[in-house]
């Protein structure tokens, strides 16, 4: 069956590259997604019929699936994760490089024949509002019916969207997706097909994406960080915009005082927590409208105005419960949604570590018995949940605004076990960039390699930068420059994960950050102390409000602490992080390193 026959559109620029993909992955069958509801019945009946989902009891979870992954593909790929520029340079040292012609002829036989035996998806989609002055459409090709099932809660696709592509004749970005198992006749399928080989590939030029070999969503659902960081980032350098690895909150103050902060994390350090939070502290509110990726432009106004352009949460399922995340645990509780190697439960719920209710026995996302008493968690440390971004309570009404919402402070953040103290604010727009251009988290399980280990993570971008580094933080110096800098967000730097000499957090984190956005937005509005210290401005003693917060005065001073000794040690650091980017790395960042040096007295 060709797609031609069912004339399933009239953009021919679609049918004309669905017709040639289908020729080479020689798929049994076509399906155009409609989105509709009958849609994901038959979708998720089908996974449950191939063993992939297992329905969850409708009384606890309606509408709600269970997923354990191969044990080989459970996070984002790294090592296979390829940036291929026409020209090496583009790509820059922190990206793997092939010529793309190279890898186009590489991944051609990867992909030849690599659909038979199943069904190829064909899902139109738009990355944040198909109202939007330019949509950001793009159409993905699986074969994997897991894929289409997450990527209807995680984007806006189907027919209406394809319809305004057909109207407007729309440029669109092709996204290419197989698992890489085809299936011989009667040969019978495994309930999480993927291979061995895996490929991640952006063409920036081209802005096109081809994957293979995984269905983890970082590897598979396309329009995520393939398209809406990776090759958005390299539209966003051309067209003078950016697109970032941040969550977007908005903060009212018991005054109603409306600020919109964004916060940039490493995978797994906190975005979705900060993005929900239910402050501590009286009278303030926070709504969210994202917790992984911020699209910002420059208004008219001279402001930096973000999206989110993701239509559902793929959140880190572990620790989250009542107390860190009460706003997810009722998003997730109204169903709709897929878990993705968590623990089942014996009456067919979910759970994982740090959940309350710890079942006496489950069965494990490794499909085997699991009791309190077992020495292997119940869910892997990057199980997912995957819901539906309108069912969350607090998502502030400003989400569905085409517009956006213009930004008041810009964090960075990541995971420190020391040196870097619970806050503190750069003193300008460069210096901001250089926080974020230094940015350093131990890595977590986000990422397949090792999980613990200190490094660089650029403005929590480094696996998501399509192009070269250095030329990403001289856009960012740009944005700075060319615009009105009173006008641009303030920038901060905070860490919620200090330790104290047992090994346990100085800070009480989660809600309690309220506490430190409290203290930003005081900053902004100029009525909050700070002190100065070589690294940027810390909260004065007593601006930063501890009214009825359990923690000693010896752990706060602790956790605000600006040791020059730990900060001297990172000096080398950042110094042949820097020397990585040769003449590409903006000379400011140079002469804020110098800054930091003298101001240490290094
Ligand atoms: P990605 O979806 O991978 O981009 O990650 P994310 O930045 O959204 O991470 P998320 O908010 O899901 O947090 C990951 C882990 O960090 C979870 O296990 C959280 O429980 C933990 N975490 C989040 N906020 C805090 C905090 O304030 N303090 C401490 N100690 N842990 C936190
Ligand atoms: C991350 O790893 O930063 C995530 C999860 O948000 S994934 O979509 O898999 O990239
Ligand atoms: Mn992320």
């Amino acid at each position: 069956m060709t797609a031609e026959l069912q004339e399933p559109t009239t953009h021919r620029g679609i049918l004309d590259w669905v017709n040639e993909v289908a020729e080479l992955t020689q798929p049994d069958r076509i399906h155009w997604c409609t989105g509709s509801d009958e849609e994901w019945q038959e979708l998720t009946a089908s996974l449950v019929g191939s063993g992939t989902f297992t329905q969850l009891d409708p009384a606890k979870k309606p509408n709600s699936f269970h997923a354990a992954s191969d044990p080989i593909d459970v996070a984002r790929v790294e090592d296979r994760t390829y940036i291929c520029s026409v020209d090496e340079k583009d790509c820059g040292p922190t990206n793997n490089w092939m010529d793309p012609e190279e890898m186009k002829t590489l991944m051609r036989g990867l992909y030849a024949g690599c659909m038979k035996g199943r069904t190829m998806y064909v899902i139109p989609f738009v990355m944040g509002h198909l109202e939007a002055e330019s949509p950001m459409f793009g159409i993905e090709i699986t074969d994997s019916a897991y894929v289409t099932a997450s990527m209807r809660v995680m984007s806006r696709m189907g027919s209406h969207v394809l319809r305004r592509m057909e109207e407007l004749d729309a440029a669109y970005v092709p996204c290419l997706h197989s698992v890489g198992m085809p299936l011989e006749e009667g040969q019978a399928d495994v309930a999480w097909p993927c291979n061995d080989t895996k490929y991640i590939v952006q063409f920036p030029e081209e802005r096109a994406i081809w994957s293979f070999g995984s269905g983890y969503g970082g590897n598979a659902l396309l329009g995520k960080k393939c398209y809406a960081l990776r090759i958005a980032s390299v539209m966003a350098r051309d067209e003078g915009w950016l697109a970032e690895h941040m969550l977007i909150l908005k903060l009212t103050s018991p005054e109603g005082v409306v600020k919109f902060v964004t916060a940039a994390f490493p995978s797994a350090c906190g975005k979705t927590n900060l993005a929900m939070l239910e402050p501590t502290i009286p009278g303030w509110k926070v709504e969210t409208l994202g917790d992984d990726i911020a699209w910002m432009r420059i208004g008219e106004d001279g402001r930096l105005w973000a999206v989110n352009p993701e239509f559902g949460f793929f959140g880190v399922a572990p620790g989250t419960n009542e107390h860190t995340n009460p706003n997810a645990m009722k998003t997730i509780n109204k169903g709709n949604s897929v878990f993705t190697n968590v623990a089942l439960t014996d009456d067919g719920d979910i759970w994982w570590e740090g959940l309350e209710g710890m079942p006496d026995h489950a069965t494990s996302w490794k499909g085997e018995d699991w009791t309190p008493d077992s020495d292997q968690p119940s869910s892997h440390p990057n199980s997912r949940y995957c819901t539906p971004i309108k069912q969350c309570d607090i998502l502030a009404p400003e989400y569905d605004d085409p517009r956006g919402v213009p930004i008041d402070a810009i964090l960075f953040g990541g995971r420190r076990k020391t040196t870097v103290p619970l806050v503190f604010e750069a003193r300008d727009w460069t210096h901001g960039t250089f926080l974020g251009a230094t940015l350093s988290s131990e890595t977590t399980a986000a990422a397949t390699g090792q999980v613990g280990v200190v490094r660089r993570d650029p403005m929590a971008m480094l696996p998501f930068i399509g192009y070269h580094a250095g030329d990403y933080f001289n856009h960012w110096i740009t944005m700075g420059k060319e615009n009105d800098a009173a006008k641009l967000p303030k920038i901060f730097y905070v860490n919620w994960f200090r330790r104290d000499d047992e090994g346990g957090f100085l800070w009480p984190g989660f809600g309690e950050n309220s506490r430190v956005l409290k203290w930003i937005v005081e900053r902004i509005d100029g009525q909050a102390a700070a002190k100065e210290t070589p690294i940027g401005h810390v909260p004065a003693d007593g601006s930063l409000d501890v009214d009825g917060l359990d923690m000693t005065p010896e752990a706060l001073e602790a956790a605000l602490a600006v040791d020059a000794e730990e900060w001297k040690a990172e000096l080398p650091q950042i110094q042949e992080w820097f020397e990585k980017f040769g003449d590409n790395l903006p000379a400011v960042l140079w002469t804020e390193l110098d800054g930091l040096r003298t101001r240490l007295g290094a």
